[in-house]
């Protein structure tokens, strides 16, 4: 639950729930007004007691019939589950239960006893996800009733948890002076190839959705801005139907001018660093929440473990041949894939860097050292991901500053530099090298939360076969 002392009155409540839980003593005899969803009604004859949860706390409503208007209580006695209902009385402390001789006695709880109550909006019954009872209904059911869904404690805390992620790590990123942009969502050419893209008409024009802000954030830096980030969406039109990819994702991405590949994988694990040690110090309570729903189902619990720094880093040429003596089949040249990760994972579980890519293998705006080469004599680049376990979080690299090896490298990737001058262009007026990365926020809070699905953390996902709700 939030906490909510910063929370203004509103013209449905004077408290919330939090504030009259957490400051009860204060407010005994006071009459207040809160509002919220009916988890329980109870009672029978002349009494009822409503528990109402607002996102702040739970608290009981105890209303008797000879205290309000009679059609009042009829209407708050018989109230649905998740019913939302305004009530107004005073607080009052509820009877402590007895102790045992020498047993502490518990903190005091409170109630409010109601005067008068307004049934805001009455829930239909039943419930298609239970919120409160522990109902078995698959993912599917659960996105199609997500407003419901994310009533249940542990999802909400899961989203409380991602807007903790993202302050923490703007706020990091900000003390190390980056700025926050946004760059358009409607582009004309593919920074992240061209097979995955969703096409649309801007007028008369084709255009696309944006892949990644990769271009314009580069172009920011060719501008002078020097250290920015965004943390905007990303559209991808990839038959992908996996635990870990979506077709529209939040990217984190940053960009910063007179840096190399690491230079900035040292920004990315600092701001890792602050995100866990922040979320450590101040977000038990949603780690808690998370953790009582895991033990209810009979899964691990997760803990917030500070990830030391620095992290390792294992260079392509390396990971192929821990992939190799694993046991794996790979051979330079090859992708990274999901099963070579695992047996780098049995190493390397946390957070690991895998830097110098072939340049065969990573995009035209990469940057490379024509004398840096690999097992084969292939051609290296700067080009790096970030994984955890055997899951990639994040993409980034020096960028090619040099125009005409930029322009080389797209023609090497049967691209054509006249589709690229819009971006290309940018770097004849003298262009500083830069480098940046691009983190996915939901395999990032997978990690955290111990969410073993993406969809977990996205509140209403994108995929293959969903557009709603
Ligand atoms: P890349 O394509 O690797 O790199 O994407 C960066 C990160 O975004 C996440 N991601 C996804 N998450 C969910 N569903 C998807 N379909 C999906 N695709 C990618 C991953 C990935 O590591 N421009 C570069 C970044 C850069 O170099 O700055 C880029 O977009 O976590």
């Amino acid at each position: 639950m939030r906490d909510s002392s910063g929370w203004h009155p509103t013209a449905f409540r004077s408290h919330t729930i939090g504030q009259i839980v957490s400051g009860g003593a204060d407010l005994v005899g006071e009459e207040v007004s809160i509002a919220g969803y009916a988890e329980t009604v109870r009672g029978r004859g002349a009494i009822a007691f409503i528990m109402l949860r607002d996102g702040t706390g739970h608290i009981q409503a105890f209303a008797k019939k000879d205290n309000m208007e009679e059609a009042t209580f009829d209407a708050l006695q018989s109230a649905t589950r998740e019913s939302t209902i305004q009530v107004t009385g005073p607080v009052a402390q509820k009877r402590p239960p007895k102790t045992k001789e020498g047993e502490a006695p518990p903190a005091p709880e409170f109630e409010i006893q109601v005067t008068s109550a307004v049934i805001l909006s009455s829930a239909d019954a039943p419930l298609p996800v239970g919120v409160i009872d522990d109902v078995n209904v698959g993912l599917d059911i659960r996105l199609d009733n997500r407003y419901l869904d994310l009533r249940r404690a542990h999802v909400n805390a899961r989203f409380q948890m991602r807007s903790k992620v993202l302050q923490y790590g703007r706020d990091h990123l900000i003390t190390e002076g980056f700025a926050e942009i946004n760059s358009p969502k409607i582009i004309a050419a593919a920074a992240e190839g061209g097979t995955n893209l969703f096409p649309m008409m801007y007028f008369d024009t084709p255009a696309f959705l944006s892949q990644s802000p990769q271009l314009y954030k580069q172009l920011a830096i060719l501008g002078g801005l020097e250290r920015v980030f965004e943390i905007g969406p990303a559209f991808r039109a990839e038959k992908h139907d996996t635990y870990r990819h979506l077709n529209e994702f939040i990217s984190f991405d940053i960009e910063g001018a007179w840096m190399n590949d690491e230079d900035v994988m040292c920004v990315q694990e600092r701001m890792i660093h602050h995100i866990w040690t922040q979320v450590a110090a101040n977000d038990q309570n949603l780690i808690d929440v998370i953790n009582e729903y895991k033990t209810s189902q009979g899964e691990e619990t997760i803990s917030v473990d500070i990830p030391q720094l620095p992290f390792p880093r294992i260079s392509y040429c390396e990971a192929i041949v821990i992939v190799q003596n694993g046991g794996g089949e790979i051979e330079w040249g090859d992708d990274i894939e999901s099963h070579h990760c695992d047996i780098i994972a049995a190493e390397y579980p946390g957070f690991h860097f895998l830097p110098r890519w072939p340049m065969a293998m990573k995009p035209f705006y990469i940057y490379h050292n024509e004398d840096e080469k690999g097992a084969t004599g292939g051609q290296l680049s700067r080009g790096f991901d970030l994984n955890y376990g055997r899951d990639e979080m994040t993409s980034g690299g020096q960028r090619e500053h040099r125009v005409d090896v930029l322009e080389q490298n797209l023609r090497n990737m049967d691209l054509d530099p006249k589709d690229f001058t819009f971006y290309t262009d940018g770097f004849r007026y003298g262009a500083p090298p830069h480098a940046g990365w691009g983190l996915g926020v939901a395999r990032l809070l997978m990690v955290l939360t111990g969410a073993g699905n993406v969809r977990e953390v996205v509140l209403f996902p994108r995929d293959r076969s969903r557009v709603t709700p």
